[in-house]
């Protein structure tokens, strides 16, 4: 059959540029709908033998005309029939050259045949409408396209390849089967829940909110992946951070003098650590001042240390401890201690600690230094080498819910709580089921999805 004479069943037909707008050498327009290859059908003229016939996944060389019959380019199609697609509804792709005139007159040329402009990220939600995806993998693609590093590169297309989607199956199936089992009792009005199964179905409920716990904790690795960890450089004046700035960094980006006091504002820069995203930030040294401008500083600095993901507490490993006069700030969350000079040689002070060895100056220990940065920055017990598991906020949300629900349901079968009104569990396993299922979609909460698919760029 030629696709192009297939008739329409109806559906709104999207189009959109799928490229970045700019000169190269191809451009990517996508149509996706039911009235997809009626579009192409008015614009579309196949080159080549006579009556050319469009079929399923074959690219087909032709010239694209605008309402009037003037050639716009030429350009290679193809098709795919629905459901066999990105969107599960028929799709052209139009490949055309990279100008960003010519692609706006195709697009122009397409929207005159009856297509409508795609809102951002309306393929993905098509796909995600049509059950080619789960939610987590929609977002993944979004993910996916920016980006910035090997790591989250691949934490993006394991959630794609549907790894987290599956986790989150698997927990609702076992919360549903719970579910199931509790309500079974609430038939009998009579019968409360006897120790022995509401010991059974405790420990289940554990095992769940283990689980749950388990991808909570993985929320930091994903932000780090997605918005990059923020790596405070904190210490005393002239101890070297700017140095250790500019040597991760690789080039000279903040002044380095023996003046105490160089460094009066923070300086941020972003590196890839081994795939990680770093945002290195580099701060005024603290002490007690009375110069106005360097309290500002100080006052920059405090605020930096207390949104940390992690601190490199910087020292001068070769002077006395608190030689540096150094104003200690309660440090929350973790930290590495860092002995910068160790060209210089250790003064004594320092013996017993465990901090990394490093000089700026002479090149030594960044190796080991990146080693700990790297280490201290993935999930507890997770480490960078396995599965990527990494939850973004949305499901951090969905899964703290969950985890709420699991919680009250734990105490209302825990025995010491005097035994569970069956009635009560129920509700609240099937609040964290409801919350699981959020996550990957199954739950149909028409805000959640306007707000996830409108963050997508055009034609994605
Ligand atoms: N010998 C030696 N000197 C170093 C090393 N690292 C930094 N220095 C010197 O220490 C001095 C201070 O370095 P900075 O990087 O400006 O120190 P800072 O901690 O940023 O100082 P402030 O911005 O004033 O807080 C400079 O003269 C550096 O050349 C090192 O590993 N060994
Ligand atoms: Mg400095």
């Amino acid at each position: 059959m030629n696709i192009l004479e297939k008739s329409s069943r109806g559906e709104e037909t999207i189009v959109a540029i799928a490229t970045p707008l700019g000169q190269g050498a191809i451009s990517l327009i996508r149509l996706s709908g039911m009235g997809a290859f009626e579009v192409l059908a008015k614009t579309f003229f196949p080159l080549g033998k006579k009556g050319r016939a469009l079929s399923d996944r074959t690219a087909v060389l032709g010239l694209l005309r605008d309402e009037k019959g003037q050639q716009v380019d030429e350009v290679l199609v193809t098709v795919f029939e629905g459901p066999r697609s990105y969107t599960g509804e028929d799709v052209a792709e139009i490949s055309c050259h990279g100008g960003i005139l010519v692609t706006q007159k195709v697009l122009e040329a397409l929207l005159a045949a009856g297509a409508r402009a795609a809102n951002p990220g309306e393929f993905s939600q098509r796909a995600f409408l049509n059950g080619k995806m789960d939610l987590t993998q929609a977002e993944a693609v979004m993910d996916l396209i920016s980006a910035q590093t090997d790591l989250a590169l691949r934490a993006a297309s394991e959630q794609l390849a549907g790894v987290l989607g599956e986790r989150l199956m698997e927990l609702r199936a076992e919360l549903l089967s719970l579910v199931a089992q509790v309500e079974a009792y609430i038939d009998f009005p009579d019968e409360d829940i006897d120790p022995e199964t509401g010991e059974l179905m405790l420990q289940r409920v554990v095992k769940n909110h283990q689980v749950v716990q388990s991808l909570l904790s993985t929320a930091d690795q994903g932000r780090i992946l997605r918005e990059g960890a923020r790596v405070v450089i904190y210490g005393a004046p002239n101890v070297g951070k700017s140095s250790l700035l500019n040597w991760l960094l690789g080039f000279d980006r903040a002044i380095v003098s023996d003046v105490a006091g160089t460094t009066r504002d923070t300086l941020e820069e972003v590196i890839n650590l081994r795939g990680i995203p770093l945002r290195l930030v580099d701060t005024a040294g603290v002490h007690r001042s009375q110069d106005a401008i360097e309290q500002q500083g100080i006052e920059r600095t405090r605020l930096q240390v207390k949104n940390a993901d992690l601190i490199l507490r910087v020292v001068d490993g070769s002077e006395a401890k608190g030689a540096e006069g150094l104003v200690e700030q309660q440090e929350e969350g973790r930290h590495l201690l860092i002995l910068n000079k160790s060209d210089l040689g250790q003064h004594s002070d320092w013996d017993d600690d465990d901090g990394i060895r490093i000089s700026c100056t002479e090149n030594q220990g960044i190796a080991a230094l990146e080693d700990a940065i790297f280490d201290s920055l993935a999930a507890e017990g997770e480490g960078w080498g396995g599965s990527l598991v990494a939850i973004n906020s949305r499901h951090k949300d969905c899964l703290k819910r969950a985890s709420a629900d699991l919680l009250a349901a734990e105490n209302g079968l825990n025995p010491a709580g005097g035994g569970a009104m069956p009635e009560i569990t129920a509700m609240e396993l099937r609040s964290a089921l409801d919350h699981v299922g959020q996550i990957v979609g199954q739950v149909d909460a028409e805000e959640v999805l306007g707000e996830i698919f409108s963050s997508f760029c055009i034609g994605k």
